[in-house]
């Protein structure tokens, strides 16, 4: 038997049992993948800029060439990498359980490339576009600097919910099920200091679910987890499945 050093027991035996298993995951979970996290200094360019800034839709208005480059950066930064252990892992898990609903802040699409399906991107993802006015998906066809809208002739956006923006209604609802219904949530990688995607361990918490914590700095009130594994998502998941699959 492997060592599960990170996982007590009882955890592993919870989740082995569960009827629905909720991970919610951020940036952490693709920093092993080389992606910078969301609230690290940006590197070159970009360390001028803040994101919170330039992730709002009066930054793209004011200056959407900026924007639209700061995106296409942040692509193939994104292309140049793999998943890691931590995403497959989630694939496994997946497998092996009765229900597993994931649901992710990350933009990356890593989730899906390691083979999750059905992933609940809460914030959008880097590699769709929106029509501005409409904000609906468009196939963008234009390769100009900022792609107008085949449709109305107006700007397309990058296909991600910046800061101010409502998070799509489907999304919204299926993770606030997902976490009211589920008897294990994950809070896998992420700062916990975006709301809502923050709310939802608070909601499965209050909704009688045993809550994880799964990041190796200390977060947000460590109260509101009832485990905190100070450790990196690739190791505790891939531990995880090991303890499932033995
Ligand atoms: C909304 C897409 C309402 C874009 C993102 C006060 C003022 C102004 C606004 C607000 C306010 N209070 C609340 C708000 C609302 C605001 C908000 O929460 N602001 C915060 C900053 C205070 N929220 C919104 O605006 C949301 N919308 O509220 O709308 C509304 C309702 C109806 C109608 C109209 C409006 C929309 C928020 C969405 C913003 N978009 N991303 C893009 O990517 O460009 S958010 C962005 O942050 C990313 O998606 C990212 O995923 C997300 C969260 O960050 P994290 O994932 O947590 O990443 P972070 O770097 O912070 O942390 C990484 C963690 O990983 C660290 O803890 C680290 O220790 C850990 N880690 C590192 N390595 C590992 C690891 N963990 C595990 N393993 C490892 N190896």
């Amino acid at each position: 038997m492997a060592a599960h050093s990170t996982l007590p027991a009882n955890l592993r035996g919870a989740i082995r049992r569960s009827r629905h298993l909720c991970v919610l995951t951020g940036a952490g979970i693709s920093a092993e993948s080389g992606v910078p996290t969301f609230r690290e200094a940006q590197t070159g360019l970009w360390a001028r800029y803040d994101p919170g800034e330039l992730a709002t839709p009066e930054a793209f208005i004011r200056q959407p060439a900026l924007v639209w480059r700061w995106y296409r950066w942040r692509r193939e930064l994104v292309a140049r990498v793999e998943p890691n252990a931590g995403h497959r892992a989630l694939v496994t898990l997946a497998e092996h359980l009765p229900r597993l609903t994931l649901i992710t802040q990350n933009v990356d699409g890593l989730h899906q490339r390691a083979g999750s399906t059905d992933v609940v991107e809460f914030h959008g993802n880097l590699f769709s576009e929106w029509c501005f006015a409409e904000r609906r998906p468009v196939e963008c066809a234009s390769d100009e600097e900022v792609p107008t809208c085949a449709y109305c002739g107006g700007l397309v956006r990058p296909g991600v919910v910046w800061f101010g923006e409502e998070i799509p209604p489907l999304a919204l609802d299926r993770a606030f099920k997902a976490a009211a219904e589920c008897d294990v949530f994950l809070n896998v990688g992420t700062s916990s200091q975006v709301y809502p995607a923050a709310s939802l361990a608070v909601t499965a918490k209050d909704a009688g679910a045993i809550v994880v914590e799964i990041n190796p700095e200390p977060t947000a009130d460590a109260t509101r987890f009832d485990f905190v594994i100070a450790a990196r998502a690739g190791r505790v998941l891939s531990e995880l499945v090991d303890s499932l699959v033995d």
